[in-house]
């Protein structure tokens, strides 16, 4: 059985069940228990808290994990990402009062910098050469400025409104992060093909979230312009109407460039057009 370790409350669980949910993966845990047991497919699921997952995967406790590559880095274990999830995204970056003027990461020479993040934040600070003193601390880091403990801080930001209502601004990115599949180097040959398994579903499932099934109604003399917008994973899928001179097509669309296919789509005659979300898709 393959052991994965999800995040045991937090801004990661809903996600990673749904997830596994998603990929078919059934689990009872209803009472919120410590671990569980995929009821069809070879998996058991420990639930932990984030910071603990990659050190669980370092000593094959388990074997693969869904976690913050802001974690991941921090805890620098030897690991692997085999998957990037795109969910739990956010930029960790070094944050100072709205009233400092501040131009180059050099104006925090000297300073007092509150973290969760010292070892990412150190390297990067050694990269650019600047010396601060990095005040590690395991929570609330928004707040430290306000209370005096440190000039300036390094956290996690996403809509930066929590920055906004503790008085700083977003002066550096450090880091762009997201949820990632973390994974032992040291597997079975049982173990590799389960997780196999699991990453064809888990890329049947983002694939199929990043792409449309498109049908629609287009005259004949425009079929070539619409396959060159429309190439889908083998090529389109083509129906005469009973209408002559007019044809059916059938494929795919990327979510990224949808509405820019669509408004091309129209230019080239086409009508009818429906556009439906994909549940798996298999390439
Ligand atoms: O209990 P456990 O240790 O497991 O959880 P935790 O409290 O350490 O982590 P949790 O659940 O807060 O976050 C888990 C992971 O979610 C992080 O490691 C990130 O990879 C990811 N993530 C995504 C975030 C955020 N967005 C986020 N906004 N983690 C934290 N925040 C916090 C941030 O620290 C700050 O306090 O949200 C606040 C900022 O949010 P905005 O929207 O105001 O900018
Ligand atoms: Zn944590």
């Amino acid at each position: 059985m393959l052991k994965i370790a999800i995040q045991k409350s937090g801004r990661l669980y809903d996600d990673s069940i749904k997830l596994l949910k998603e990929c078919g993966i059934e689990l009872n845990n209803g009472n919120k228990q410590l671990k569980a047991v995929a009821f069809n497919f070879p998996l058991e699921v420990y639930f932990l808290r984030d910071d603990d997952i990659p050190q669980y995967i370092f000593d094959g406790v388990a074997d693969i994990g869904i976690v913050g590559e802001n974690v991941l880095l921090e805890k620098n274990k030897d690991i692997d990402i085999v998957y990037r999830l795109g969910f739990g995204r956010c930029r960790l970056s070094l944050a100072v009062p709205k009233a400092m003027q501040y131009q180059s990461i050099h104006d925090l020479e000297g300073l007092k910098i509150a973290t969760s993040y010292s070892n990412i934040l150190q390297q990067y600070l050694s990269s650019h050469q600047v010396n601060a003193e990095i005040h590690e601390i395991s929570g609330s880091v928004e707040i430290a400025p306000g209370i005096g403990l440190a000039d300036v801080i390094c956290d996690l930001v996403s809509s930066g409104s929590t920055l906004f209502t503790n008085g700083l601004k977003e002066a550096e990115v450090i880091l762009q992060s997201e949820a990632v599949l973390a994974a032992t180097k040291d597997f079975s040959e049982e173990k590799k093909l389960i997780l196999e398994k699991l990453l064809l579903r888990i890329n049947a499932v983002k694939t199929a979230k990043n792409n449309k099934y498109i049908l629609l109604n287009a005259p004949n003399h425009q079929l070539k312009n619409i396959f060159s917008l429309l190439p889908g994973m083998k090529s389109p899928t083509v129906v005469s109407l009973v209408e002559e001179g007019w044809s059916s097509v059938q494929s795919v669309v990327n979510e990224n460039d949808f509405w820019e296919v669509i408004e091309k789509l129209k230019q080239f005659e086409a009508e009818g057009i429906i556009v439906i979300p994909i549940e798996k898709m298999i390439v």
